[in-house]
């Protein structure tokens, strides 16, 4: 159902395909999607995960960028017709012999976009952040921007054949980017950067893949570091096994935390199990984001639009980015990992 507190941008998909430039002439944008996000001296600046493949010679035929061994630029080409692997989930190449994932689809960057008024944006022709071709072997997806203290610091998935953990960047001018490294091995994804210091801590919520061995599920976990490189005193915090059928499948934390009166605002996306992603919302205590204050019963977006329902991988909202306005929390999701969309709702909303 439609809400009416919501407002969509009336101009979404804010960004799409046809305003990004392919990194070289051999490549193909599949998707702009997925952003982190930040205001510097009054533009907003998204850091947004483009999806590239190589252009192929024939029909029938998926040719994969990626980073060999060496640290050097090579691709992986696979026949769609081929019946060892199953290409189902349009993300992955899965073998069918073994269920292993052996490649993605595609090749994600970060492009810079940024903007006077939050709904046009300039988009950078290259892509802003150094890659480490080990890690990254695979790409680089979903970035977050957190300001905290004097810097930007940018948590996002590292893709490579050893797994997908969380790695960390920093930048005080969106210019130069500092690699500080990899955070939490695989398999972990989706972290998220608290926004201050709390009792002299810093916090990140974070997503351990379980469920692979059979044991546990893929749900929200707290930790805090006093230097942010060194991560301990990890526990699970919310999950995803709560009875409501459109986030039953995982969860995942979405924009960094934003302080509202009532606590931590964290808007997160949980998935169904036909693979629907919708967007809800928990309030953690300021003082001790391990309290739980409360949490929607209710998916607050969920794929309605044609641009949500219909895409590279339909039926998918990706919030990343909010930004208090007023009384409105402003929100910048990947919609079916094909656009950038902007939604504006009320604070009280929430
Ligand atoms: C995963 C991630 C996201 C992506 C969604 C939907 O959670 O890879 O990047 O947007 O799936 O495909």
């Amino acid at each position: 159902m439609l809400n009416n507190s919501i407002r969509r941008c009336r101009d979404n998909p804010v960004i799409s395909i046809n305003d990004v430039s392919p990194t070289t002439k051999q490549m193909q944008v599949i998707g702009i999607f997925n952003c982190g996000g930040a205001k510097l001296n009054g533009k907003t600046y998204l850091l947004c995960r483009i999806a590239e493949i190589l252009k192929s010679p024939r029909e029938g035929v998926l040719t994969v960028p990626i980073f060999d061994l060496h640290g050097q630029p090579s691709s992986m080409t696979f026949d769609l017709s081929d019946p060892k692997f199953d290409f189902s989930d349009n993300r992955v190449v899965v073998e069918r012999k073994t269920g292993k994932i052996v490649s993605l689809t595609s090749f994600s960057t970060f492009r810079l976009a940024v903007s006077d008024d939050g709904v046009h944006f300039i988009i950078g022709e290259t892509p802003c952040m150094p890659l480490n071709p080990i890690l990254e072997e695979w790409g680089m997806e979903d970035p977050r921007v957190t300001p905290l203290e004097d810097q930007f610091y940018i948590t996002y998935s590292s893709v490579s054949r050893h797994g997908v953990g969380v790695s960390l960047s920093s930048s005080n001018d969106f210019k130069s980017f500092k690699q500080i490294g990899m955070i939490l091995p695989p398999a972990n994804k989706d972290a998220v950067l608290f926004p201050e210091k709390i009792n002299g801590k810093y916090y990140l919520l974070h997503r351990p893949s379980l469920g692979g061995g059979g044991i546990g599920n893929s749900n929200v976990w707290i930790a805090d570091s006093s230097d942010l490189l060194h991560w301990g005193n990890h526990k699970p915090l919310f999950d995803c096994e709560t009875g409501n059928e459109w986030e039953s499948q995982k969860i995942g934390a979405g924009a960094p935390p934003i302080r509202i009166p009532q606590g931590w605002l964290v808007l997160y996306h949980g998935v169904d199990i036909q693979q629907r992603y919708s967007m809800g919302a928990i309030i953690l205590d300021h003082d001790d984001p391990s309290i739980i204050l409360s949490r929607s019963a209710h998916p607050i977006l969920e794929p309605e639009m044609e641009y949500e329902t219909s895409g590279f991988f339909s039926n998918t909202v990706f919030p990343c980015t909010a930004f208090l306005n007023g009384s409105d929390v402003v929100i910048y999701y990947g919609a079916a990992d094909k656009s950038i969309c902007r939604v504006d709702i009320p604070l009280k909303t929430f």
